[in-house]
């Protein structure tokens, strides 16, 4: 499958990597919105936030248990966002399940 992130997390192409073991990969994006703007994906190629199923949503919760330690060892201590885009309306351009976290810098208050 010709998939970015899939040959990321392959380690096909390079990224700088934040936390990593055998479910998961976080990586830093290449083009920061934030001081501190780290992907977190994970290794099974899911499409996004819209093919989750009771069948894989282990590996999201997962996710999100690590999210937690990565922003603390990132120093996030004042807050983030967690972000998943989806799909053409979610402007989601890499269509491999993935969710930012952002921060490292007061955030404004809009959504969109
Ligand atoms: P989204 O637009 O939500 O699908 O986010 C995709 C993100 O992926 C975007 O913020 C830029 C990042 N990105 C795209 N290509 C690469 C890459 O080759 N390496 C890294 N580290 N990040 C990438």
């Amino acid at each position: 499958m010709d998939c970015l992130f899939c040959k990321i997390a392959a380690g096909e192409i390079p990224s700088t990597k934040v936390y990593e073991d055998d479910k998961i990969l976080a990586f830093r994006d290449i083009n920061p919105q934030t001081p501190s703007h780290i992907l977190v994906i994970p290794k099974e190629h899911i499409g996004g936030v819209d093919e989750v199923t009771e069948e894989n949503a282990a590996v999201v919760a997962h996710i999100f248990a690590k999210i937690a330690e990565i922003a603390k060892q990132e120093g996030l201590i004042d807050g983030y966002r967690v972000v998943s885009n989806v799909g053409e309306h979610g402007c989601q351009s890499v269509r491999h399940l993935h969710f930012h976290i952002l921060g490292g810098k007061q955030l404004n208050g809009s959504m969109v």
